[in-house]
């Protein structure tokens, strides 16, 4: 193995950017459903959540992305609202959301709400009242077609969670469009009155204190349904000027929008600044490079660290000047990060470590999802009725039709499945591990005795008190929080490495992918002596061209000249 010279363009200079509170802000994801259960009817609410706002200050979060606690009839857990100025229930009140703001205010954390306003629930007042009636105003906030010919539906589009897109509703002869399931119709954008509708219920919870919003399937928005165009249609960044205009401008708030099509050609259209639109996207061509490219996620491909890498190091490059990452490997919607990309049996701990210093030392903001901070592991259901989520039910109806053996969707699921990191959070070895002194409204996974908070913390090098490094390290240091971002070795498909540079600050982060002891050959001009910013093993601060690393090693060393 011959050692090169690292061929990285010399650091242009970027323009000014204006530094924003969440520029060095580390964001924490609450899934409501199953984070603190404070009344026992199994189900994770509000006072649960201010019960352990304490565990999020500790870990020195900037604020939480609180996914939806309105009003729902949860056949997706929230992301069918009802009514957007009112609470589930089951979640608490309006005057909890208040407390919890406050509270959580009161210790330096913003609540950031989930907006989700491509689609309502089928039992939101304004789809009872489409529903009904070609007449009522409200039919127009939703999208209808007639049928084509001999009753079937417009056209033959599939819903995200299987089944077809169009609905029949015989009450006023006409089927409505959902991209999700029936019980989500897609909200019609291209009514004005629908969209101060929207505007107006977004001013009303800013004036509750909420420091902003991630934004649901945003990229949907701007849709031509009849050109059949669904992710970044035409109207898309019009819509979010305009949502800009009316609602955000003069806000120290944070915006975050969800995008599964956004690729490095249309990324900036959503976040460069003087485009006054949002502040970052989450993009997922990192997680998509885990999927099957025909048979999709429940048939998932062995990960694949180069195509990984590829994506990251893309998006961290167009950002180089414009724009802001939304960092994460782990949310609601995907599996967990130690079991997916590593080790979740006896590397768990070094695997959870390093794949966070990984994340928390590229440029942007990194998002911490309930549980993470402690390597929780993905669910391992043996059995379809252990699930609870409508996409992995509905796929599995859909492909044991097909013909695909149960087991081999289970082994699907096991890997990909959304309730792999939907079971509750791990707070202790008791009953419920400490979720709820009832009976949770899915399964705790089976190693809760060993995996917890309480065991986490009792422990000196605890993944917890990594994560909290982590992200005091980003709040204090110009070079995380802004340095360019230089891949090296970008063809190993055991090691992860790059570079952090501002003025005469030089980071080198180093994480090995693999179970092995790995020997990496690094270019001359990123050694010499150094201080260890992070680490999992010993610390390391003299960097020779010749260095080995343990299995799922990582660590970043700071030099300064
Ligand atoms: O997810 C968007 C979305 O497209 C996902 O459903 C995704 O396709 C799926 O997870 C891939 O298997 C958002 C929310 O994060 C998700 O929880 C909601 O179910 C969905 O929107 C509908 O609101």
């Amino acid at each position: 193995m011959t050692c090169q010279k690292s061929h990285a363009p010399a650091p242009a200079e970027a323009p000014e950017r204006l530094e924003h509170w969440w520029h060095r802000a580390t964001g924490y994801q609450i899934y409501p459903r199953s984070f603190a259960d404070s009344d026992g009817d199994g189900v994770g609410d509000i006072a649960g959540i201010i019960g352990k706002l304490g565990h999020l200050a500790d870990l020195g979060v900037g604020f939480i992305w609180l996914s939806p606690v309105y009003a729902s009839p949860m056949v997706d857990n929230g992301y069918d609202i009802s009514d957007y100025r009112a609470i589930a229930p089951e979640y608490g009140t309006l005057a909890d959301m208040d407390r919890l703001i406050s509270e959580a205010r009161d210790r330096g954390i913003g609540i950031v709400m989930d907006l989700v306003v491509n689609h309502s629930s089928s039992l939101h007042a304004w789809f009872k009242a489409a529903r009904k009636s070609r007449d009522a105003p409200e039919h127009d906030y939703y999208i209808w077609r007639e049928a084509a010919a001999g009753g079937a539906p417009p056209d033959d589009q599939e819903a995200v969670f299987g089944g077809p897109a169009w609905t029949w509703v015989e009450e006023v002869q006409r089927y409505y469009f959902h991209y999700f399931s029936p019980a989500q119709p897609d909200l019609n954008w291209q009514n004005p009155a629908l969209r101060a509708e929207v505007h107006d219920m977004m001013r009303w919870w800013l004036d509750r204190g909420i420091a902003g919003f991630r934004m649901d399937v945003i990229s949907l928005i701007g849709k031509d349904i009849d050109q059949r165009i669904y992710e970044e249609g035409p109207d898309l960044h019009p819509f979010l000027q305009e949502m800009h205009r009316e609602v955000i401008t003069g806000q120290e708030i944070v915006t975050i929008g969800e995008s599964w099509s956004v690729s490095p050609e249309t990324g900036l259209l959503y976040c460069a600044q003087e485009r006054k639109e949002l502040d970052m996207v989450f993009e997922f061509s990192h997680i998509r490079e885990g999927w099957h490219p025909e048979l999709g996620k429940f048939a998932p491909k062995p990960f694949d660290l180069v195509g990984f890498k590829r994506a990251l190091f893309e998006w961290q490059e167009l950002t180089r000047h414009e724009g802001w990452n939304a960092l994460f490997l782990t949310n609601h919607d995907l599996p967990r990060q130690v079991s997916f990309y590593a080790d979740d049996g006896e590397h768990r701990r070094n695997s959870a470590r390093m794949l966070a210093t990984v994340l928390h030392m590229l440029k942007g903001t990194p998002f911490i999802y309930q549980g993470e901070e402690i390597g929780m592991t993905n669910a391992r259901f043996e059995r379809i009725d252990q699930y609870r989520d409508l996409e992995t039910l509905n796929h599995f109806e859909d492909q044991i039709a097909r013909g695909v053996a149960p087991e081999e969707f289970i082994a699907g699921a096991n890997r990909n499945s959304r309730d792999n990191a939907r079971t509750p959070m791990q707070w202790d070895a008791g009953h419920g591990a400490g979720f709820s002194t009832g009976t949770p409204w899915i399964e705790v996974n089976s190693n809760a005795d060993q995996i917890n908070v309480a065991q986490d913390r009792s422990d000196p090098e605890s993944i917890f008190a990594h994560y909290r490094h982590l992200v005091r390290l980003r709040r204090e240091l110009d070079v995380i929080a802004f340095g360019e971002t230089e891949p090296l070795l970008p063809d190993s498909s055991a090691i992860m490495a790059f570079q952090r540079r501002l003025g005469s600050a030089r980071v080198l982060v180093l994480a090995n992918f693999t179970a092995n002891r790995q020997a990496v050959c690094l270019p001359l001009d990123t050694c010499g002596e150094g201080r260890c910013l992070v680490s999992s093993h010993r610390a390391r601060r003299r960097i020779d061209p010749d260095l080995e690393m343990a299995p799922f090693e990582s660590f970043a060393v700071l030099f300064d000249s």
